[in-house]
């Protein structure tokens, strides 16, 4: 229920994103650990991270942050047909690093609004209502390969 025209409009916002990975990777994990602290618990290795400078320099974070968004822009490309590159996310982040549904819907939420705020000309309300849209969705499908492999989310 995701139309070719929504899927557009995630695709286009994306291309923009892809121009720069790291940073808007960097800013997308800063501002997760900011605004839903509780994330920071899944992540040791950061844990020495104690200001904003301290994460805005930190090399790792950034390599992180690139790794989440290159992994989400493989799966909006596929535009729903994603089984073959959730699978393994879904299974990592149920069994390996037990990742509640609840703090997927936390970075959702902070890719959303970060975009706005930094493409207000070019992420407009339907836009942004294309980028929930298909969130929801792989949250969904998250959350359905969760119960597979029995973490409850
Ligand atoms: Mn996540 C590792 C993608 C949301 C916590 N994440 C990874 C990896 C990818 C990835 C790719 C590296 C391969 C793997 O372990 O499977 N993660 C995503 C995507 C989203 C995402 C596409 C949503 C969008 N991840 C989250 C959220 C949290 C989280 C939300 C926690 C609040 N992820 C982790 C942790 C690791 C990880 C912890 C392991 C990091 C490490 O030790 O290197």
């Amino acid at each position: 229920e995701i139309s070719d025209q929504e899927w557009q409009r995630v695709l286009d916002i994306w291309g923009q994103v892809e121009t720069d990975l790291p940073t808007h990777g960097q800013e997308v994990i800063i501002r997760m650990f900011q605004s839903h602290p509780e994330t920071t618990v899944h992540f040791p290795k950061f844990k020495h991270l104690k200001t904003l400078d301290e994460m805005k320099s930190s090399e790792e974070l950034k390599k992180h942050g690139t790794t989440v968004l290159k992994a989400l822009g493989r799966i909006l490309k596929q535009k729903g047909q994603h089984e073959a590159e959730l699978k393994p996310l879904a299974q990592s982040h149920a069994t390996k690093h037990k990742i509640p549904i609840r703090h997927l819907e936390f970075i959702s939420e902070v890719i959303v609004a970060f975009f706005a705020d930094k493409y207000s000309a070019d992420f407009g309300a339907d836009s942004q209502a294309a980028m929930r849209k298909a969130l929801d969705m792989f949250r969904n499908d998250m959350a359905s390969k969760y119960k597979e492999f029995g973490f409850q989310g």
